[in-house]
């Protein structure tokens, strides 16, 4: 059955607190004895596995930092997941590219884009921001870094992308529109015991991308974006679309003046299809989390959804709100 067929619209996600973070400093939080609202681990589509690891090691006591990597790295490995990692599918040459970032809670981020040959792109874009004065390195020095840093390189195009792709070069229609079910990017967000955040976003990108193309999911801003102040976002879908409007910063900034994960989510939705008249051929979505561990996310299309691994349970296909049928 087909994601967009099974999945009900929910309204609202998430339940909370709805002042601004900036009226509630975390002894305040304590005070209220509201920290039970975190850890919390949250990411886009139903990658349950993902968010059950992450919140595992939350639960644990383990950092954001840490546990978002590790969360996103189990998407990364799955060869079924054909928008990430290992199994991604290939641009329309047959390269499988893939981009990450990660972002830590004192505001330091790394990225990899058009990286090949290497199963956790996330993990290398870690060691970007750790072992680097950069936050982005690109194709061939990324791998050359990679490899420094002692990563193997393994062939990320499996038996069946490549056949899915040689069955696509025989019709070859190059559309560079992301169809709405086709696309399974990761981007997590994690709410650690002491309060942090810390955000990771892994992709192979849109499937039979033009060589070369990079979307927003390695753009801190754009395909994620995190304040330790404030909470954090990510993104999927038309990368394109969430470039132009810097959606995930945007989502923050929103939150930082008082907007709700919820609205702020929205709202930035709504700024994409105020500039772009042909919406209804994209999805974009978006997922957001605030310091007292509340979520929102809104889509243009129905059949968004996302997972969560809070108090210790693991919940998918939460359903976000959206614009359009
Ligand atoms: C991109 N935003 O490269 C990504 C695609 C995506 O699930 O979300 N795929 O544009």
């Amino acid at each position: 059955m087909k994601r967009r067929n099974f999945i009900k619209n929910t309204g609202i996600a998430g339940a909370g607190l709805s002042a601004t973070p900036s009226l509630f400093s975390k002894t305040i939080l304590n005070e209220l004895n509201m920290t039970q609202q975190y850890p919390v681990a949250v990411a886009t589509w139903n990658f349950q596995n993902a968010t059950k690891m992450a919140g595992k090691m939350l639960e644990n006591g383990k950092s954001a930092l840490d546990s978002v990597e590790k969360g996103v790295m189990v998407e990364e490995a799955n060869l079924k997941n054909t928008t990430v990692g290992n199994g991604g599918a290939p641009d329309r040459d047959g390269n499988v590219t893939v981009d990450a970032c990660i972002m830590s809670p004192d505001g330091d981020a790394g990225a990899v884009v058009y990286l090949k040959e290497i199963e956790h792109p996330v993990s290398v874009a870690r060691k970007v921001m750790e072992e680097t004065p950069h936050v982005m390195l690109a194709g061939e020095g990324a791998l050359q870094f990679a490899i420094q840093q002692g990563f193997q390189k393994k062939n990320l195009l499996t038996e069946d992308s490549e056949k899915a792709w040689k069955e696509w070069l025989e019709h070859k229609e190059y559309k560079p529109i992301i169809n709405i079910e086709n696309h399974d990017t990761i981007g997590m967000l994690c709410l650690d015991k002491k309060g942090d955040i810390a955000a990771a976003c892994t992709t192979s990108g849109l499937s039979y991308k033009i060589n070369g193309r990079v979307g927003d999911s390695p753009l801190i801003g754009a395909g994620l974006f995190l304040d330790n102040e404030v909470g954090g976002a990510v993104g999927t879908g038309m990368g394109e679309a969430i470039m132009k409007s810097v959606g995930s910063f945007l989502i923050v900034e929103l939150m930082r003046n008082g907007m709700s994960p919820q609205e702020a989510c929205k709202e930035a939705v709504m700024r994409t299809i105020r500039t772009a008249p042909n919406y209804k051929d994209f999805q974009v979505a978006y997922v957001a989390l605030n310091k007292q561990g509340e979520i929102g996310s809104y889509c243009i299309h129905k059949g968004f959804s996302y997972a969560k691994f809070h108090k210790g349970e693991s919940t998918d296909n939460l359903s976000a709100s959206y614009l359009n049928e």
